[in-house]
């Protein structure tokens, strides 16, 4: 037997859960309720399915943890990988030395992102990009002859990793809760969360007083004090947060008037989820740095960095000397030869203008027709993102009870349809693969709706609806 057709290694589920409950510490999980119900173990993945180890087949409705950009099982990913395993499987980056595919990405990288960004620094996540945007923008304003610049404004419910100044930078308390956080010189203001914030407002005007609340915020602490300002595009682990279109343009307008940086953490957006290669380019903003991560290499291969625009970078490559950070595995040969063919194929196979012209319409028009559901409170889709509220009562806008955890009861219904769709909350979201079919989005829209249904009827059944 091969060893694709035997991935449990000759173990039971119950071996493997037993395992995975006694020795491995889960991300962001209560291990201890974990092991009384035992994790679901994923053996195998192909396009937009998952499989897990009771054979069950699931549509992959977050693209591993919306990464997995081009599908599962790609064999033109892994020759990528092997290829250059077997030529030079690593060497560092860090004494006078470089490799082919960590020059070539940094070049194909900066070929896509924005004309005036044109060098790329290398880490292994998204976390570890957004601590390096933390430490460029203090550097590039030391370099400035303003150390005084020290502080970056984040927003309330925005996730930019979970390392020290990513959690840091990330807006959410549960995490700043834990390990004495945020560092200092880090501050957040409100989001730009239309349907709970704008109230009797049009979007258009939401989004100008949202983007108001950076500049309020800076005249507070001070402009001369004030080093960047960083959010992503679509806030993707607070909820899928989608802003008006008024919003990025003005908070752009805010950061150049005080000279403050503007970083675009594109970790979730980056590489075609909004059907252009960065979500910065659908919302017609030139961020001064972008952090990537997750689908440059389809979730292939860990592999992060940040895209440094030209006003930075030429500082820092002209008055800079050393910049002293950087990861072991900064450039890792095997993970940009990944990278370089997950651009190849988005190229060649035009997944982007294929999300753009016709995958995401088609996702809009499906999706939204959920909001007629009974427990639908408002549906919003963006490119490859989408995501719904579960609300008590539509008109009114009443949400459940928190204690009910209305969202993971809607989430179990989804795993047990057939589709993945992750709960914030009680939004419930997705970002599917952006190789779908058109059918297979309304495959995935069936198996949704049949889990609101599962759901509706098992809160009726408990009279809570
Ligand atoms: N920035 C953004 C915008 C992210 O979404 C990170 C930074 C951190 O990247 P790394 O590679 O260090 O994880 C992320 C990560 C979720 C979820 O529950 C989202 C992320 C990670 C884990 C869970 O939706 N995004």
């Amino acid at each position: 037997m091969t060893e694709a057709r035997n991935p449990m290694a000759g173990l039971t589920t119950a071996a493997v859960q037993a395992q995975d409950s006694a020795h491995y510490l889960h991300p962001f999980t209560d291990t201890k309720a974990l092991a009384e119900t035992g994790s679901r173990i994923i053996v195998r993945g192909e396009g937009i399915y998952i499989e897990d180890s009771e054979g069950h087949r699931i549509i992959d409705g977050m693209s591993g943890l919306w990464n997995v950009n081009l599908g599962h099982g790609r064999r033109e990913l892994a020759d990528a990988a092997f290829k250059q395993t077997m030529q030079l499987s690593f060497y560092n980056s860090f004494f006078q030395t470089s490799n082919v595919p960590a020059a070539q990405l940094a070049s194909e990288i900066a070929g896509v992102a924005p004309s005036h960004m044109s060098r790329v620094f290398y880490t292994n996540s998204g976390s570890e990009g957004n601590d390096t945007v933390v430490r460029m923008v203090r550097r590039y304003w030391d370099l400035m002859g303003q150390p005084q610049r020290k502080i970056l404004i984040s927003r309330h419910n925005a996730y930019h990793g979970s390392t020290m100044a990513g959690a840091s930078l990330s807006g959410m308390s549960s995490m700043h809760e834990q390990g004495g956080l945020p560092i200092p010189d880090i501050t957040h203001i409100q989001q730009p969360y239309f349907y709970e914030l704008g109230q009797d407002m049009t979007p258009e005007a939401f989004g100008l007083k949202a983007a108001g609340w950076l500049e309020e915020k800076i005249l507070e602490l001070g402009a001369d004090r004030v080093a960047a300002f960083i959010g992503e595009p679509v806030q993707g682990a607070g909820g899928v947060i989608i802003p008006p279109s008024t919003y990025w343009p003005e908070i752009q307008r805010i950061c150049r008037k005080y000279g403050v940086l503007l970083v675009s953490d594109e970790v979730i957006c980056g590489f075609g989820r909004l059907g252009t290669w960065f979500g910065c380019q659908h919302f017609g903003v030139q961020p001064d740095l972008i952090t990537f991560a997750k689908a440059v290499t389809s979730g292939y291969f860990p592999l992060g960095g940040v895209i440094v625009g030209d006003k930075v970078g030429d500082v820092l490559v002209e008055k800079g000397g050393d910049f002293n950070h950087g990861f072991t595995n900064a450039g890792h040969p095997v993970g940009c030869a990944v990278a370089l063919e997950t651009i190849r194929l988005l190229k060649e196979e035009h997944v982007i203008e294929y999300v753009h012209d016709t995958l995401a319409l088609h996702l809009a028009s499906r999706f939204n027709a959920l909001a007629d559901h009974p427990l639908v409170g408002v549906t919003e889709t963006l490119g490859m993102v989408a995501g719904l509220v579960l609300v008590k009562d539509k008109a009114t806008r009443k949400h459940f009870d928190e204690s009910l955890s209305v969202g993971m009861i809607c989430r179990k219904h989804c795993f047990a349809s057939g589709v993945v769709m992750r709960a914030v909350g009680d939004r419930m979201i997705i970002a599917p693969p952006l190789v779908m079919s058109l059918a297979q989005v309304d495959e995935m829209v069936a198996l949704i709706r049949k889990s609101l249904d599962l759901t509706y009827a098992e809160l009726q059944a408990g009279g809570h609806v």
